[in-house]
């Protein structure tokens, strides 16, 4: 590989004078973390020492990343966030200047993503641009061959303490309808708010037929991109935490099992902002055109885990369409009206989450739990799940699975 083509297609994204790189924020950024700013685009542009601006612009990340990480995040300041995008944003230029090995090109990449997921947009989303050149860099492993009836051959099995499959009692179960008329979607479930299971609205999503969302694929697609992955049975648990892995490590570790224990499960994470190839592959269903916003203010979120991750019981603000693309998931709902009988929590920060393990109630504590009416299902692939808003759900899955919600309002 030509590794000049490396930094010329690298320098190609780049404005091309430093006159013509604007370097703007508020009063809020002090003139000596400008001036490092300031040292570090000049060390960029000047042949003999773009690599040097690495250095530079590790300072900017180490401060700016007391500054993000200080107090609760949505109270973060955003110039903060702009001004670690362009510590990423240096950083990556100053090792990809000169020759960069295999591994630097790597961790370029998990630079330009800790950039897009901690820091924010800067100079017409240039992080995303540079992963799109860094990615065609970067030695894929040779893919294995994917036997078409079985794309998952090696994936954990969990036998201890696993919950059984769960029997659906046919009086409870969430009703399904196929392809559905918009209006008669608007009047007989979104008006009334009524779940409801949509068969048949997915069946053309590439994510379903040529690029099917097999193990080896998401690997090729999106394996050296780093992600938040949460560690623990579920959120609500004391040792649950949070971990930044490539794509390929958490298969590696939590979907095929080598050598870990936990649970991980890539959680709620706005993925395919991340990835546009995978974006790709999935559509937003027609029936958000009957929301108030538009496309882009709906939040569509990746949950991709091992079989047995569970999503406890708890309700969100908006409107939401969970689509199955691969295994089967058991879902419970609730009416907002049983809120009572399913004990929130009392914290503001998980007040949205009973304290109920659903499938394995204390009646001795939670006595009303068992009053609380539901309705269930099973979802399977190619089902898209309405959960109308603030509608209680539980979510276990039952083998590998990746869905994808979308939020709208
Ligand atoms: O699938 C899951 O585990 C949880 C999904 C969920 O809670 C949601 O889409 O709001």
């Amino acid at each position: 590989m030509n590794m000049d083509y490396v930094w010329g297609d690298v320098r190609a994204l780049l404005p091309v004078t430093e006159t013509e790189f604007p370097l703007l924020f508020s009063e809020m950024v002090e003139p000596s973390t400008l001036t490092i700013l300031e040292l570090a685009r000049k060390e960029l542009y000047s042949e003999l020492e773009s690599s040097a601006c690495a250095d530079s612009a590790q300072v900017i990340i180490d401060y700016s990343w007391e500054k993000i990480n200080t107090g609760t995040w949505r109270d973060v300041e955003k110039e903060w966030r702009r001004v670690y995008s362009y510590g990423c944003l240096f950083k990556v230029v100053g090792m990809c200047h000169g020759d960069p090995s295999q591994a630097k090109l790597q961790e370029a990449i998990r630079t330009c993503d800790m950039g897009l997921l901690m820091g924010a947009s800067i100079l017409d989303n240039i992080l995303q641009r540079l992963v799109g050149v860094l990615k065609n860099k970067v030695k894929q492993g040779v893919l294995s061959k994917v036997d078409s009836d079985q794309p998952y051959p090696k994936v954990k099995k969990l036998k201890k303490n696993c919950l059984p499959e769960p029997i659906i009692n046919t009086k409870l179960s969430v009703p399904r309808v196929h392809r559905p008329a918009l209006e008669s979607f608007r009047l007989g479930f979104l008006l009334p708010e009524k779940p409801v299971i949509l068969e048949g609205v997915i069946d053309h999503w590439p994510a379903l037929r040529e690029h099917h969302w097999s193990i080896d694929y998401l690997r090729a697609v999106a394996g050296c991109r780093t992600v938040p992955v949460e560690l623990g049975s579920r959120y609500t648990d004391e040792d649950w935490s949070q971990k930044l892995l490539t794509v390929n490590e958490f298969i590696d570790h939590y979907i095929m099992g080598k050598g870990v224990d936990g649970m991980g499960y890539l959680a709620q994470h706005q993925l395919f902002d991340q990835v546009p190839e995978l974006k790709e592959d999935i559509r937003i269903p027609d029936y958000c055109c009957l929301g108030e916003g538009d496309d882009d203010d709906i939040m569509i979120n990746a949950w991709f885990g091992p079989e047995q991750t569970v999503s406890p019981l708890h309700q969100d603000p908006q409107q939401n369409f969970l689509a199955q693309v691969i295994g089967r998931k058991y879902i419970r709902l609730y009416n907002p009206e049983e809120t009572e009988n399913l004990y929130p929590h009392q914290s503001h920060l998980l007040s949205n989450t009973s304290q109920v393990d659903v499938e394995n109630p204390d009646v001795v504590q939670f006595p009303d739990f068992l009053k609380a009416s539901y309705q269930e299902c099973v979802l399977q692939p190619g089902d898209i799940l309405f959960i109308p808003k603030q509608h209680w759900h539980y979510i276990r899955s039952l083998e590998l699975s990746f869905s994808v919600s979308f939020w709208w309002s």
